[in-house]
């Protein structure tokens, strides 16, 4: 990776280091002086200059907060290295400390709410931002300066030097999603957890839970409790089903917000819904309950949309998600409606997002909300892929055309369901065959004719699990892909390229093997010996 990168902000000029110690591997040199090679950080930073000058950590070393905003980034940095280095790191809130790890948000950097600087020298590590949130993301990018064995869960040995760089960042998008679908096969909070974590250390800020589908509802509602005691007793497969609380849902969100990540809870209507319809007679248009469904099939079921039952269901269900729900967002789904009738569907969107407007919320769904003439503060979601089928790229149009903002999750790009190649077990290929480099080579202001760089809010990784069934299935089908979509929704466009990107992204491969991630070792990606 080049040394600096520049996107028009105020920077030093690239810092030159004269006299290397001896023996150290000098990089490509330019104009005759050397450049300790740059940091191989995921997502590329707007700018980073590696300085050739380390700081280490000692059993003496603290973290200094400037200001309360710093001290979530703080206890989540804490408790990461106190746990790999065996050192106490305490954390001190001290206006004036220095020296040490210093997280300062009280000297405004400009550079919006998840912007950051970051300097690690001899001296200590200074890390500054406009907020809590910008200090949180700059942590992730100094965990990657650290050896991989800081992302250990035990004690490993020292010493345990910080990579001296300069870095100035802040993100090209707004929104960067991970999408876990938990209908088809149930997760339980523990794994949901590790797998908002592991997206966390790559800045992916919103975590979109599909929570209900024909073969599962995973969430309870007071007023409603067969949706569980019967629509979530099973899941794809016949396999074991489950469901959260509301106290469940609520760890969920709290273990969300401490990394910063929003989460936006999905019930999938009014297709998708046949959890529903089996747990609830009258929810159906005939009035008979249908059987729970362990198959794969879509687009055979839908709510009675013109029965007010399902309104005052879903004013139910709205309400309840909205309150337990700090972020901005319900997502209604509206995807492959296909036993809906369109103009039924049209009226039921339109109805369904008064319901979530009266309840303090905007309307998120996926691109098929676009015929149904979304409020311009609602968001919808691109999936179709782009493989010439008018709708797909008609329906994304048509949302910018309204002013409705667009997260672009392209199926055959950004589909973590998708196989990697022909021979891998888990997953399918409807969309084609996603293999790393694929997963990475897209952008999301250029993918489909007449949605550019104002109509996207950002984009989004939607791990399916119709095939994924343990954690271990979640982590080999999201790394090393998921990654690459948070890099595209955060990192320059300009300059973006494959060639850098994998060598970056292999030096992510150790810091997965400390913590016993089970990523698929794509031959694509150099992975250090
Ligand atoms: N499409 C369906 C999903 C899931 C997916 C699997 C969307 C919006 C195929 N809808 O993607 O429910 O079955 O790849």
């Amino acid at each position: 990776m080049r040394p600096s990168r520049r996107l028009g902000l105020p920077i030093a000029a690239a810092v030159v280091i004269a006299g290397l110690a001896p023996g150290q591997a000098r990089a490509a040199d330019h104009g005759g002086a050397a450049h300790p090679a740059a940091p191989r950080l995921v997502p590329a930073p707007v700018s980073v200059e590696a300085t050739g000058d380390p700081f280490t950590l000692t059993s003496a070393t603290r973290v200094v907060v400037r200001s309360g905003a710093g001290a979530r980034a703080a206890s989540y940095l804490a408790r990461l290295l106190r746990r790999s280095t065996g050192y106490a790191l305490p954390i001190v809130q001290d206006a004036g400390a220095g020296g040490g790890i210093v997280l300062d948000a009280t000297a405004p950097q400009g550079l919006g709410p998840e912007g950051y600087r970051l300097e690690v020298s001899g001296k200590g590590v200074l890390l500054a931002a406009d907020t809590g949130e910008g200090l949180f993301r700059g942590v992730q990018t100094l965990r990657q300066l650290l050896p991989a064995k800081a992302e250990s869960p035990s004690r490993r040995p020292g010493p345990w030097r910080i990579t001296g760089a300069r870095v100035t960042d802040r993100p090209r998008f707004a929104y960067r999603g991970a999408m876990l679908d938990v209908a088809r096969h149930f997760f339980t909070v523990r794994q949901v957890k590790r797998y908002i974590d592991l997206a966390a250390a790559y800045k992916v800020n919103m975590f979109h839970l599909h929570l209900s589908d024909d073969q599962g509802w995973r969430i309870a509602i007071g007023k409603w409790p067969r949706l569980t005691e019967v629509g979530g007793r099973t899941a794809v497969g016949g396999d074991r089903g489950g469901f959260y609380t509301r106290n469940d849902y609520r760890e969920i969100v709290k273990y969300a917000q401490d990394r910063y990540v929003t989460v936006i809870p999905e019930i999938d209507t009014p297709g998708h819904t046949n959890a529903a319809l089996a747990s609830y007679a009258r929810l159906n248009c005939d009035g008979r309950a249908r059987r729970p469904y362990t198959g794969t099939d879509v687009g055979f079921s839908s709510l009675c949309v013109g029965k007010d039952v399902t309104y005052r269901f879903l004013d139910d269900v709205i309400g309840e998600l909205a309150r337990l729900t700090p972020g901005p967002y319900i997502d209604i789904g509206g995807d492959e409606a296909k036993s809906t009738r369109r103009a039924g569907y049209r009226a039921f969107v339109a109805r369904v997002q008064k319901i979530v407007h009266r309840h303090g919320k905007r309307m998120m769904g996926w691109e098929e909300i676009a015929d149904a003439k979304p409020s311009p503060d609602s968001v919808a979601e691109h999936w179709n892929p782009v493989t010439g089928r008018q709708d797909g790229t008609e329906l994304a149009r048509s949302a910018a055309r309204r002013g409705v903002k667009l997260v672009m999750a392209p199926a055959d790009h950004a589909y973590l369901d998708m196989k990697y190649t022909a021979r891998t077990r888990l997953g399918t290929d409807w969309a084609g065959l996603v293999d790393v480099r694929r997963a990475y080579a897209w952008d999301p202001a250029r993918l489909v004719a007449g949605v550019g760089e104002d109509d996207v809010l950002g984009v989004e990784a939607p791990l399916w699990t119709e095939t994924a069934r343990t954690s271990r299935d979640l982590e080999y089908l999201a790394y090393p892909r998921l990654p690459g979509i948070a890099e595209i929704g955060w990192s320059p466009a300009r300059g973006r390229s494959w060639d850098d990107y994998r060598v970056r992204l292999a030096a992510q491969g150790p810091r997965w093997s400390a913590r016993s991630v089970n990523f698929y070792h794509s031959p694509q990606v150099p992975w250090p010996s």
